[in-house]
């Protein structure tokens, strides 16, 4: 049976741990935090992720998903190294409803560049649901001027057929060599 490993990075409070234990089919192994315990973090979240987060989902046709989720924020950005290593895509996910969500998006593009150049990933954009702006052809401006071209996805992590539908568009990127 084959495996394949995929990693979730992305803003804080975009929706990483919340996606991986919406489609994991084996309780998700998670390093959260209460945030005040570690850093005031001055964001609406009762809870950050330290370390990882861990879930596992088999496709129809037997092939195990490893889904890994990196830690937000950048003060762990040792932990993204680690845990790129050997994946087989990325799954960016940006909160339309953070303070500056197209310059997070530049951020995760310009640290995994060379892992986007060479393997794929794609772009979800959660929180559409409470916060219209911008459109996500804002996204796909910032992309094209990068000359890069990756699917971009509105996602709400809260739901399972949302994820994986994401995950989907990035095995079929995967399919295709791109
Ligand atoms: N309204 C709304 N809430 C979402 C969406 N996606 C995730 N959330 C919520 O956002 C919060 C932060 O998610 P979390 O998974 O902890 O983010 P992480 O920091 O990326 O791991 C949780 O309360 C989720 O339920 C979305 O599309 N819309
Ligand atoms: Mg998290």
């Amino acid at each position: 049976m084959s495996e394949i490993k995929l990693v979730f990075t992305g803003s804080v409070g975009a929706g990483k741990t919340t996606a991986i234990a919406t489609i994991s089919e084996i309780p998700v192994i998670n390093t959260d935090v209460r945030t005040t315990d570690i850093i005031k973090l001055s964001h609406r979240k009762e809870k950050t992720t330290v370390a990882m987060d861990y879930g596992e989902l088999t496709l129809d046709d037997g092939q195990k998903l490893r889904l890994y989720g990196t830690p937000g924020q950048h003060r762990f950005d040792y932990m993204w190294k680690i845990l790129i290593k050997g994946a087989l895509g990325l799954i960016i996910l940006i909160d339309n409803a953070g303070s500056d969500p197209i310059g997070d998006l530049a951020r995760y593009i310009d640290y995994f560049r060379e892992f986007i150049n060479e393997t794929s990933a794609v772009i979800g954009i959660t929180h559409l649901d409470v916060a219209g702006e911008p459109h996500l052809q804002l996204y796909y401006d910032y992309l094209y001027q990068q000359g890069i071209h990756l699917p971009i996805i509105q996602v709400d992590a809260r739901s399972r057929q949302s994820v994986v539908m994401l995950i989907q568009a990035l095995i079929a990127m995967l399919e295709f060599g791109q």
